[in-house]
C-alpha cells in the first residue's frame, strides 16, 4: 500500500503521508507523494490539493533511517517533489499539524499555501545532526519569517510553535483543532477566489542591513560551536538566500549540505540521536509490556546520592519518603536537598513556589514502616556488601509485594544483593550518577532473575524522570566503571613512565573531554577508586595496577573533598593546581621502579586511554553485559563526558578503524613489555575486535 493515502473531498484531493512513526520522508513516501500529485493532476474534477500528515505528525523530515544509504537520495529525491508541488498547475496547501520538521517543513515550504494547528512543533533541526538543511528550507524559511528568527531557527534546531508565527508568511491560517477540514476549505476558498499559485521562491529577503547583521551571526556562532561545523555553514546558507538568486542558493545550500553530511561530527550525532533511542529497545522485553505502577517512590540514605535520587523522583511530581538511621543525617540530607532547590531558583531555574511543592513531595523518616507502600524503593547507601544485605533483608520484610527493590549500587553484584531477599524478580540495580539529580544517565542493572516487567517499568521510569536509561549485565563495574577502570589504569601507568597528571589530563580535554582522569579523581574523590581497589587486590590478584594512585591516597590526599589529591586546591576553590609534592611523590616512585622516564605524546596518550575504554567495551559486548555498541556510547556521552562530536569510544574505534587500533595495540603491548611494572596484558585485544578488524568491520555496523 502506498506510503501517502489519496482520497477526495468534492473538489479537494487530499493526500495523507502515512509512514509511521513520523512520516519520514522516505523513497516510498517521497514516491507515494508524487503519484498522488499526478493523480490529481490528471483528474479535471480535482481543483486543489492539500497535503497532510497522519497520526502523531505532519512529517518529522527526511527519513534519517535512509541516511548513507542511496535510498536518501535515489529519485523521486525531496528536491524532486519539493519542485513537483511548486510547479503543480493546482494549488496545494499543507495541513501541518502536531510536528513539522526537517524535510516536513521544507516540503510544506514549496506549497502555494500552509494552513497550521495550533501548537504545531516547527523546526529545522538538522543543525542537531551535524547538518543544515537540505532541500530549501535556508533559501525559503527567511523569505517567509524575519530573518533573524530563521537564523535562529536553523542555527539552533530548537522548535518554536506555530502559533508563534502570526503575522508572517509562513502560514496563510492558523486554526484550533482539526487543521484538515480548515485546509480542504481553505483549498476551496482559494479555488473560488482564483487565488493563483504563489510560491515562496519568489519572494524576496527582507531585511535591512543584512549582510551585517549575517556578520554579526558567523562571530557569533563561531564562538560558541567550537567542535561543530555545522552551524556556521548554516549561516552561509542562509546568508546566499540573501545575496543569491533562489536557484544559486539552492546549489550553495546543497552544496554544504553534502560537505557536512560526510563529516565525522554529523555521523556522531546521528549516531548519538539513534543511540538514545535504541538503548530503549530490550530485544527480549516486547515493547507492550504491562508496567507496574509507579505512583509513589522510596529512597533508603539522605548522603549525596540518596539526596539527589529523592530529587529526581519529586522533579517529576512522584511522592518520595526517604530514609536514614541518624536523625542528623537526615536533616543535613533534607538540608542539601532545599539548598539544590533554593540554588537553582536562583539562577532561575526554577519558580520558588516549586521549591515548596518539590520539597513537599519529599516526605524524611526513619521509620522502615513508613516505606511499605511505596511502589519502589531505590537503596542508596554505603557501597559494601554487608551494608546491602542488612538494607535488602530489612526491605523484603516490609514492602508490599510487587514493589520493585533498587540498589544504587556502582560496583556490587547484583544478583548477590537479589538473593538476600525472597523475591529477587524484584530486584533490579539502578546506578545513578554523581549528582544524581543532574547527570542523564541511569544504567539500568539486569539481574539473572530480575522479571521482564520489572526491567521494563524501570526502562520507562528513567524516562518519566528524564534520565537515559541504559541496560546493563551483571558485571564488576557494570559497563560504565568497568571500562573506565581499564582507562583509569593506563592513566596510571603513564605517570609512571613519564608523563605528569596535568599532561595527561590536558590531553584528553583537547580533543573535548569534560575532563580529565586526574582532574576527574579528584572531583569523584580518591578514596573512592582506592575502596574499589583493595577489594579488587584481593579478588582480582592477576590484575596489575599502576600503583601512585594508592601512594596518593596513603598521604590522605583524597581530592577536592581534602584540599588536595593530584592537584591541589586554594580553600573552597576547585580549579587544580598542580602541586610538587605530587611530581616529587612521582619521580621517587619511578625511581623505585627503576623506571627511566620518556617523553609520552599527546597522541599516545589519547589513544591510550581510549582503546583501554574501546577493547574493554568489546569485551562487555561479548559477553552480552551490553546489549549493543551504541549503548556503550550512549553511557560515556551522558554519563562520562564523553566529547559528543566523536560519539563514543566505540564510535571514536570504529572511525579510526578497528584494524588500525588492533595495530596500534600492538605498539602500546610493545612499549608496556620493555617498562618495569609494565603490563602488556592490558593490550590483549577482544577476540571481538580481532574479529570485526579482520572482517574490516566497525563495533556499530
Ligand atoms: N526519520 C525516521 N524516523 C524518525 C525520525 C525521522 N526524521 N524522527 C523520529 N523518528 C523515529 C524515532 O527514531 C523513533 O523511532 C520514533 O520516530 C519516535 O521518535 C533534507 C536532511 C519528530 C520530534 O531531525 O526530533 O529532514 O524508536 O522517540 O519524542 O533537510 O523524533 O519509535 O522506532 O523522538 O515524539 C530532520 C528528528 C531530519 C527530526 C518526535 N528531522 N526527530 O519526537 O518521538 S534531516 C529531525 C525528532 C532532514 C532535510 C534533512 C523527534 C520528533 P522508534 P521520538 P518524539
Amino acid at each position: 500500500m502506498s506510503q501517502a493515502r489519496y482520497e477526495q473531498q468534492g473538489a479537494i484531493a487530499v493526500i495523507t503521508m502515512d509512514n509511521p512513526p513520523v512520516n519520514g520522508l522516505g523513497m516510498e513516501l517521497r514516491r507515494g507523494i508524487v503519484e498522488g500529485l499526478q493523480r490529481a493532476k490528471a483528474d479535471d474534477a480535482v481543483k486543489a490539493i492539500v497535503i497532510t500528515g497522519a497520526g502523531r505528525a505532519f512529517s518529522g523530515g527526511a527519513d534519517i533511517r535512509e541516511f548513507n544509504t542511496p535510498a536518501s537520495f535515489a529519485e523521486p529525491n525531496l528536491h524532486t517533489v519539493i519542485r513537483e508541488i511548486e510547479a503543480s498547475t493546482k494549488p496545494v496547501v499543507a495541513a501541518v499539524h502536531s510536528v513539522a520538521m526537517g524535510g516536513g517543513l521544507e516540503l510544506a515550504l514549496g506549497c502555494h499555501y500552509r494552513v497550521a494547528a495550533t501548537g504545531a512543533q516547527i523546526a529545522l533541526p538538522e543543525v542537531k545532526l551535524g547538518l543544515l538543511p537540505g532541500a530549501g528550507g535556508t533559501q525559503r524559511l527567511p523569505r517567509v519569517v524575519p530573518l533573524e528568527m530563521a537564523l535562529n531557527m536553523i542555527v539552533s534546531g530548537a522548535p518554536v510553535k506555530s502559533e508563534k508565527f502570526k503575522g508572517t508568511k509562513l502560514f496563510d491560517e492558523i486554526v484550533e483543532g482539526d487543521v484538515v477540514p480548515a485546509a480542504v476549505a481553505f483549498a476551496q476558498k482559494v479555488v473560488t477566489e482564483g487565488r493563483g499559485l504563489p510560491k515562496v521562491r519568489d519572494l524576496k529577503v527582507d531585511y535591512p542591513n543584512a549582510q551585517g547583521y549575517l556578520q554579526f551571526a558567523r562571530n557569533t556562532v563561531r564562538a560558541v560551536a567550537r567542535n561543530f561545523p555545522a552551524p556556521a555553514k548554516c549561516v552561509d546558507a542562509v546568508a546566499a538566500a540573501v545575496s543569491m538568486p533562489f536557484e544559486q542558493g539552492l546549489d550553495a545550500e546543497r552544496a554544504g549540505f553534502l560537505e557536512l553530511v560526510q563529516t565525522p561530527e554529523s555521523r556522531a550525532l546521528r549516531h548519538s540521536f539513534f543511540g538514545e533511542r535504541a538503548a530503549a529497545k530490550i530485544p527480549d522485553v516486547p515493547a507492550d509490556t504491562p508496567l507496574r505502577k509507579i505512583e509513589s517512590a522510596a529512597v533508603i540514605g539522605a548522603g549525596t546520592m540518596g539526596g539527589g535520587i529523592a530529587m529526581n523522583f519529586a522533579n517529576a511530581g512522584i511522592p518520595v519518603r526517604i530514609l536514614e538511621v541518624k536523625e542528623d543525617a537526615l536533616q543535613k540530607g533534607i538540608a542539601t536537598i532545599r539548598r539544590n532547590y533554593e540554588n537553582s531558583a536562583k539562577k532561575g531555574r526554577l519558580k520558588p513556589e516549586d521549591v515548596e511543592k518539590r520539597m513537599g513531595l519529599i516526605q524524611p523518616t526513619m521509620s522502615y514502616e513508613d516505606l511499605k507502600d511505596a511502589d519502589i524503593v531505590v537503596e542508596a547507601v554505603f557501597e559494601d556488601m554487608s551494608v546491602k544485605e542488612e538494607v535488602f533483608k530489612k526491605l523484603d520484610e516490609v514492602m508490599k509485594p510487587g514493589a520493585i527493590l533498587a540498589s544504587n549500587t556502582s560496583t556490587l553484584d547484583v544478583n548477590k544483593i537479589a538473593a538476600f531477599t525472597k523475591r529477587p524478580q524484584d530486584v533490579i540495580g539502578t546506578h545513578f550518577f554523581s549528582p544524581a539529580n543532574v547527570m542523564r544517565l541511569l544504567e539500568i542493572v539486569r539481574g539473572e532473575k530480575t522479571a521482564k516487567d520489572v526491567l521494563a517499568t524501570t526502562m520507562k521510569l528513567a524516562s518519566r524522570i528524564k534520565k537515559l536509561g541504559v541496560v546493563s549485565g551483571v558485571c564488576d563495574g557494570f559497563i560504565g566503571n568497568r571500562m573506565i577502570e581499564q582507562y583509569s589504569r593506563q592513566a596510571g601507568y603513564m605517570l609512571e613512565e613519564g608523563a605528569s597528571p596535568q599532561q595527561v589530563d590536558r590531553a584528553i580535554e583537547k580533543i573535548g573531554f569534560a575532563m580529565g582522569p586526574f582532574r576527574m579523581a579528584d572531583l569523584a574523590g580518591n578514596d573512592v577508586g582506592w575502596y574499589i581497589r583493595k577489594r579488587r587486590y584481593v579478588e582480582r590478584p592477576d590484575m596489575k595496577y599502576p600503583k601512585i594512585a594508592d601512594k596518593v591516597c596513603e598521604l590522605g590526599r583524597f581530592g577536592q573533598k581534602t584540599g588536595a589529591g593530584f592537584y591541589k586546591y586554594a580553600p573552597g576553590k576547585r580549579d587544580a593546581i598542580p602541586d610538587p609534592v605530587i611530581d616529587e611523590l612521582i619521580v621517587a616512585h619511578r625511581k623505585a621502579l627503576g623506571i627511566t622516564p620518556r617523553k609520552l605524546s599527546d597522541d599516545e596518550i589519547v589513544h591510550r586511554l581510549l582503546f583501554a575504554l574501546a577493547n574493554e567495551g568489546a569485551k562487555i559486548l561479548e559477553e552480552g553485559i551490553a546489549l549493543r555498541a551504541s549503548d556503550i556510547d550512549m553511557i560515556y556521552l551522558s554519563g562520562y563526558g564523553f566529547p559528543l562530536h566523536r560519539g563514543g569510544p566505540m564510535l571514536y574505534a570504529d572511525m579510526y578503524g578497528l584494524y588500525n587500533m588492533v595495530n596500534r595495540m600492538k605498539e602500546f603491548a610493545a612499549m608496556a613489555e620493555k617498562t618495569p611494572n609494565g603490563d602488556p596484558g592490558a593490550w590483549t585485544p577482544a577476540p571481538l575486535l580481532l574479529k570485526l578488524a579482520s572482517e574490516g568491520k566497525g563495533f556499530n555496523d
